[in-house]
């Protein structure tokens, strides 16, 4: 009897409840309409929707993105993303492929490196994520011509082997979206750079909130699409342990659209055995000073790059470190190029990654930086260009490394050692 009567009270509170302006926009309309006022407020409860609104920045940056996007209609862009994407560029630029359907733009997402890592292959095979490898060689038989446009997300053309050549065809820039240091080197279109929001999915989720795309939970890529992202920004934040209200949020919108389980498969790739020798050299050759631990970890193949970020994650994890650095030399596998490529990962809140990595290492003869980073990780590449190669001869290559490794470790060392240059 109580139960049928405070079900019959709950009733009535719903039907009567006033079922507001925005309870269904037609799904005909071409345009998806912002939410400039409120979002989710079909939940009934203010509060709620209050606290689930995206900033008025992000409100306003969907405004004009949507604008930058209606001029554009019916044209094809590439989307490109860092040679190596990580899960919050993928994720991201699958969102932006996703949104820019609606005004019959056809996006191509393309990164000219590899997937390295076991994670991000996963997470590409297991949700059908579109992206495709376009290596700087093929990008130069690509019909350039028939692109009106190229969009970068999650990096600012610093990172992809790509973005010369689609400068040389003279393909403006259309978008850029990013959460890394601002590079201040190509002007888009439309631009939205936020060094301090933790990942680039926490942007295009509240760009999803604000109506530039209307998930349904019935769609499988919707789902997909929305796993990705939380992929993205649980990965970008360390599971959620560096982020900050906005990502909450972001990952709370999130929450309604995700499949759990296909998460969950995705964060069970398991590590290759090539992978776990790399952080086995790097736990045997790591040097601990002042809380910075610092592992060079020699030679390695082109697939197995990721290994060299991933044994930063580990080495960081130890007790008294703050800061982990590894790095290695990796053979490109189309040219006969070798580049040094190390990561950085830090727990330690007053370092600033992008402001370190671009202090160690300065400028090539072009001005441009080596590296540079984001919240709580950094990166850098150094081409070794004509020391490349030779490697059959194993005295040579064993000479090689040890002059890097000890040249690389030595401007370390000296941002490391506060007596000797302060930072
Ligand atoms: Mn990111």
């Amino acid at each position: 009897m109580l139960n049928s009567s405070v079900s019959q009270i709950e009733t009535f509170t719903l039907t009567t409840e006033p079922k507001g302006e925005d309870i269904e926009i037609e799904t005909t309309v071409d345009i998806p309409p912002l939410h400039r006022t409120q979002v989710l407020a079909s939940n009934g409860d203010g509060s709620i929707a209050n606290a689930f609104r995206p900033s008025s920045l992000a409100a306003q940056k969907s405004e004009e993105l949507q604008k930058t996007l209606l001029a554009h209609r019916h044209e094809r862009h590439l989307v490109i993303l860092q040679d190596f994407p990580d899960p919050d560029a993928l994720s991201s630029a699958w969102a932006y492929q996703l949104i820019a359907q609606q005004y019959d733009i056809k996006c191509e997402i393309i990164y000219a490196g590899t997937l390295s890592h076991q994670e991000n292959i996963a997470l590409v095979k297991l949700t059908a994520l579109p992206a495709q490898r376009c290596t700087a060689q093929s990008i130069k038989t690509k019909d350039l011509v028939s692109y009106q446009g190229f969009v970068l997300i999650d990096n600012q053309g610093t990172t992809s082997a790509l973005t010369s050549a689609l400068q040389q065809a003279g393909i403006p820039l259309i978008t850029l979206v990013d959460h890394h240091s601002l590079q201040g080197e190509l002007k888009a279109e439309f631009t939205d750079v936020r060094p301090y929001v933790r990942a680039t999915a926490t942007i295009f989720t509240q760009y999803l909130q604000s109506g530039l795309l209307t998930l349904d939970s019935s769609m499988g890529q919707h789902v997909k699409c929305a796993t990705a992202l939380m992929h993205g920004l649980r990965s970008d934040t360390n599971r959620l342990m560096q982020a900050q209200e906005e990502d909450f949020m972001a990952a709370a919108y999130l929450s309604k659209f995700y499949d759990a389980q296909l998460l969950n498969a995705i964060l069970q790739a398991n590590r290759s055995k090539r992978v776990m020798d790399v952080i086995e050299r790097s736990l045997k050759n790591r040097i601990v000073q002042n809380n910075f631990s610092i592992a060079g970890v020699g030679y390695l193949r082109y697939d197995d790059r990721d290994a060299i970020p991933q044994a930063a994650d580990f080495l960081v994890t130890e007790e008294n470190v703050h800061t982990a650095m590894v790095y290695g030399i990796v053979h490109d596998e189309d040219d006969e190029l070798e580049v040094v490529i190390g990561s950085l990962r830090t727990t330690k809140l007053t370092l600033d990654p992008d402001e370190f990595i671009k202090e160690a290492f300065g400028q090539d003869s072009t001005g441009r930086f080596f590296g540079g980073g984001r919240t709580g990780a950094g990166g850098f590449e150094i081409p070794m260009g004509f020391l490349s190669g030779g490697n059959e001869n194993s005295a040579y290559a064993k000479i090689k490394w040890e002059v890097f490794d000890a040249q690389i470790k030595q401007k370390l060392l000296k941002l490391v050692n506060p007596k000797d240059n302060p930072i």
